[in-house]
């Protein structure tokens, strides 16, 4: 055996996210083409900023097995073992008004929600405006940042944090609130299979995004919604208000439709959202 292909054989054998495990099979025209791996990082968000400042192509990948300060929104952690989990961040050049962030998140969250479905057949569905849901449990948080001046985006980083194969339970602050894949369907899932569908309707969004068919985007991001037409809670700083969540209008902001009858816009942003589960 060539040396090049036993480490093949080794990182397979140890189930690692390595650039040449992930490019076998890879069906995307640019997306994981360029694919940045770490076993351990601080964020692979981080990275992704400094790359994409650095002139990374659009779809541009950074892949870790661990982060040592995985971010969350808000200032808020992500937790991760070793080489269970998806840590995954993409680079975007989306030609997006500062205004449209959140159709970066829709489309990712909408491939994510589609990958689920096709390795798993598991029906997940999206809690506006960043969280995956199965079971009425969290699996998958996105992080979206990005560069901007006064003349426009210059680009975003979507990071994911999937929750593939670890157990919650390790985790007492999130056990209750968290779940995996290998959880709900009981058997370990191939990681790679699961980037590679990610990658490839990430790539279809992107020419959505491209082609201005933001009203499709949103219908997806719609259908797949967990929140439309539950009652919910939106809290942003110290200030809480209640409702059905109504909508979720082409600008990417939800209609609130209160216990008064009144409606009001939240908009995507620095709002946390519960809901109120039986
Ligand atoms: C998110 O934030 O859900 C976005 C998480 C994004 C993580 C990815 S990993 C790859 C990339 N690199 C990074 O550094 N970040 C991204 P937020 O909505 O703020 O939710 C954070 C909250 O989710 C925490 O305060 C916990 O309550 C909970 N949480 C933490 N780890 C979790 C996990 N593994 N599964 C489910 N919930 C978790």
């Amino acid at each position: 055996m060539e040396h090049s292909d036993k480490k093949l054989y080794r990182d397979s054998a140890y189930d690692r996210l390595t650039p040449k495990l992930l490019a076998i099979g890879l069906e995307t025209e640019r997306f994981g083409r360029v694919l940045k791996y770490f076993e351990v990082t601080d964020s692979t968000n981080l990275v992704a900023m400094k790359e994409a400042a650095a002139g990374a192509p659009e779809g541009t990948c950074v892949v870790a097995e661990e982060q040592t300060g995985g971010r969350g929104r808000l200032g808020r952690s992500w937790a991760s073992p070793a080489y269970k989990n998806i840590l995954l961040s993409v680079i975007f050049r989306p030609q997006v008004k500062p205004g449209e962030m959140f159709l970066l998140t829709a489309i990712s969250s909408i491939a994510v929600v589609r990958a689920i479905e096709q390795v798993t057949s598991l029906d997940a569905m999206i809690k506006w405006p960043n969280d995956i849901y199965i079971n009425n449990k969290k699996v998958c948080g996105i992080l979206t940042e990005s560069e901007a001046s006064a003349d426009g985006i210059h680009f975003v980083v979507v990071g994911i944090g999937l929750n593939v194969n670890f157990n919650p339970e390790q985790y007492p602050e999130i056990y209750d609130i968290a779940t995996s894949l290998k959880q709900e369907t009981g058997t370990k899932v191939s990681r790679i299979a699961l980037i590679q569908e990610i990658l490839m309707e990430m790539e279809h969004g992107s020419y959505k995004l491209g082609e201005g068919k933001t009203t499709d985007i949103i219908g997806e991001w719609s259908r797949y919604s967990l929140i439309l037409g539950k009652s919910v809670e939106i809290i942003s700083f110290d200030n809480k208000e209640y409702g059905i969540a109504e909508k979720i209008e082409d600008d990417g902001t939800l209609i609130l439709k209160k216990d008064d009858g009144t409606r009001k816009k939240i908009v995507f942003g620095d709002v946390s959202l519960r809901m109120h589960l039986e």
